[in-house]
C-alpha cells in the first residue's frame, strides 16, 4: 500500500453507464487538487463548510476544455471515512467521462488509488478497526440480505461489542491474578473460583464465537450443494425445481448431464451455488465417464451433497463412497411408488431420508430448509456478531485455547504469573483480530481483496 502522505484518486461505483458516478479524491490536497479542475472565477470549494455540496463545471487543468457538471460534496478531516480531507465527485456515469474525471484529478496531482486504499486509511487513521474494515469488503460482496446485514452489523460493532465483552472477562481474571503478582504479602490469596468464573465466561461466548465462524464464512463465500445419485434419479428435475427455472436437459435417457451445471440461489438468506452433476455408474463411453469423474471431484468439494436414491429403484439404498461428508440422503421421484413402500426404504437410509418428487412439488421446502440446517441454519447469522473470515476464526480459536491453558492451570493450583501468561497470549489474539500488531503482509493482503476506489 502506499504512503499516507500523497492525495489519491479513484472511481467508487463501478464503470457501468449508469446514471451517475462518483469519483473519490482523499489526503491533504484533496480540495487543492479539485479546486484545479473548476471553471476560474466560479465557487471556491475552499469556502464550502464540510459535509455540503455544490454544483461544479469540471474542465481539463491543462486546456480548460469542458469534461461534465457535476455536484463536489466536501468532508473535512477527520469527520470523513478516510478520516483525511475527503471530495466526492458526482459526475454523469459514462466511462469517458468517469475516466476524463479521473484523468483531470491525476494531472491535477493525485495519484491514482490502489485496490482498497481509501478503506486502508480509514483503518490507518483509526476510523475503524480491523473487522470493521474487512465488512465493508463483506458487504459490497454480499449476495443476499442476510449477508449484508452480517456485514453491516458486524461494521456497526456487533462483533467489536462482543470481543469487548470477552475482552472485559479476561481483564478481570487478570486483575486478580496480577494483583496477587504485584502484592503478593498485602492482597488476599488469588481467588481461583473467580478467576475460574471469568476465564469460563470468556471461553464460552468465544466458543460460541467460533460455532458462527462455518455459517458466517458460507456467507461470504457462498455455499456449494451439490446433487449426485445415479443416472435417471431425477437431479436436473430437481436442480430444475429448486432453481425455479430450466436450466438442465431433462430426460427419460439415463447419462443425459455430463457437465457440471450451476445456478446461484437464495436459500433463506445463504448464498449458495447448487450444482447438478452427471449420474454415478460405470461406463465406457468417455465423455460420460469425464462427466462422472467431474461429478465426483464436485461432491469431494460440497458443503452439503444431495444425494439422490431413486423411488423407481430400491437397488440403490446403499450409502456409497462418495457420499461421505455433510450428505442429506433423499428419495427422489416419490409420485412414483406407494407411501408405505418409501416409508420402509427410507427407514433404511442414513437420517430417515426425505421423500421429494420435483413432479408434485412434495417435499420441495423440507430439503430447502435440511440444506439451510445442514449450512448452520440453527445458528442463524446476524442474530449474533458473526465471524466471517478465517482470519478470525483462527484468532479467536488461539484465544480459546489460552483459555483454555489458563483454566487447566488455575484448576491444578499453577502460581498467578503463569495464569496470567496465557490470560495475556488470550488478549494479544482478541487484540489482533481488531487489527493491533497485525503485520504489513497481513494487511496487503486484507485489502488486497477489496476493489479499486472502496
Ligand atoms: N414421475 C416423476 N418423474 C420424474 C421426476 N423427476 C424426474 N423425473 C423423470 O425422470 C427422468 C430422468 O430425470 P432427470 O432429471 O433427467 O434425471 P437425472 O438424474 O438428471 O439423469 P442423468 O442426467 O441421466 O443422470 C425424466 O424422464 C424425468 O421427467 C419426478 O419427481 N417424478
Ligand atoms: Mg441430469
Amino acid at each position: 500500500m502506499g504512503p499516507l502522505t500523497d492525495t489519491i484518486a479513484a472511481p467508487s461505483t463501478a464503470v457501468s453507464g449508469g446514471a451517475l458516478a462518483v469519483v473519490r479524491v482523499s489526503g491533504a490536497d484533496a480540495v487543492a487538487v479539485v479546486e484545479r479542475l473548476l471553471t476560474p472565477g466560479g465557487r471556491r470549494l475552499s469556502g464550502l463548510r464540510t459535509w455540503s455540496a455544490m454544483r461544479a463545471v469540471l474542465t481539463e487543468p491543462a486546456t480548460g476544455v469542458i469534461i461534465d457538471d457535476a455536484v463536489v460534496t466536501l468532508f473535512r478531516a477527520p469527520r470523513s471515512y478516510t478520516g483525511e480531507d475527503v471530495v466526492e465527485v458526482s459526475c454523469h456515469g459514462g466511462r469517458a467521462t468517469v475516466e476524463g474525471v479521473l484523468g483531470a484529478l491525476l494531472c491535477a496531482g493525485a495519484r491514482a488509488a490502489e485496490p482498497g486504499e481509501f478503506t486502508y486509511r480509514a483503518y490507518r487513521n483509526g476510523k475503524m478497526d480491523l473487522t470493521a474494515a474487512e465488512s465493508v469488503a463483506d458487504q459490497i460482496a454480499a449476495l443476499t440480505g442476510v449477508a449484508a446485514r452480517a456485514a453491516a452489523d458486524s461494521r456497526l460493532g456487533a462483533l467489536r461489542e462482543a470481543l469487548a465483552d470477552v475482552r472485559e472477562s479476561l481483564v478481570a481474571a487478570l486483575a486478580e491474578t496480577e494483583a496477587d503478582i504485584s502484592f503478593p504479602d498485602e492482597a488476599p490469596d488469588m481467588d481461583a473460583g473467580a478467576v475460574e468464573h471469568h476465564i469460563s465466561a470468556a471461553a464460552a461466548s468465544l466458543a460460541d464465537l467460533i460455532a458462527s465462524a462455518r455459517s458466517g464464512a458460507l456467507l461470504g463465500r457462498g455455499a456449494r450443494v451439490v446433487l449426485t445419485g445415479p443416472p435417471n434419479a431425477g437431479k436436473s428435475s430437481l436442480f430444475n425445481a429448486l432453481a425455479g427455472c430450466t436450466r438442465a436437459i431433462v430426460s427419460p435417457h439415463p447419462g443425459t448431464t455430463r457437465d457440471l451445471i450451476e445456478c446461484v440461489l437464495d436459500l433463506e438468506g445463504y448464498p449458495l451455488t447448487l450444482v447438478d452433476t452427471a449420474g454415478l455408474r460405470d461406463t465406457d463411453v468417455e465423455v460420460e465417464r469425464l462427466g462422472v469423474e467431474l461429478a465426483v471431484a464436485a461432491a469431494a468439494s460440497a458443503d452439503v451433497i444431495v444425494r439422490l436414491h431413486d423411488a423407481a429403484d430400491s437397488s440403490d439404498d446403499v450409502c456409497r463412497a462418495t457420499d461421505v461428508g455433510p450428505t442429506l440422503h433423499v428419495i427422489s421421484r416419490c409420485d412414483l411408488t406407494d407411501p408405505d413402500t418409501l416409508r420402509r426404504r427410507a427407514a433404511r437410509l442414513p437420517d430417515g431420508a426425505l421423500r421429494v418428487s420435483s413432479a408434485t412439488g412434495d417435499g420441495l421446502a423440507e430439503l430447502q430448509r435440511a440444506i439451510v440446517e445442514r449450512l448452520g441454519g440453527s445458528n442463524r447469522p446476524a442474530e449474533t456478531a458473526t465471524l466471517t473470515r478465517e482470519r478470525h476464526r483462527a484468532e479467536a480459536a488461539a484465544a480459546l485455547g489460552a483459555c483454555q491453558r489458563a483454566l487447566t492451570a488455575v484448576s491444578s493450583g499453577q502460581e498467578p504469573d503463569l495464569v496470567a501468561v496465557d490470560l495475556h497470549d488470550a488478549l494479544s489474539a482478541l487484540d489482533r483480530l481488531g487489527g493491533a500488531g497485525v503485520t504489513e503482509e497481513v494487511l496487503d493482503r486484507i485489502f488486497a481483496e477489496f476493489c479499486v476506489g472502496k
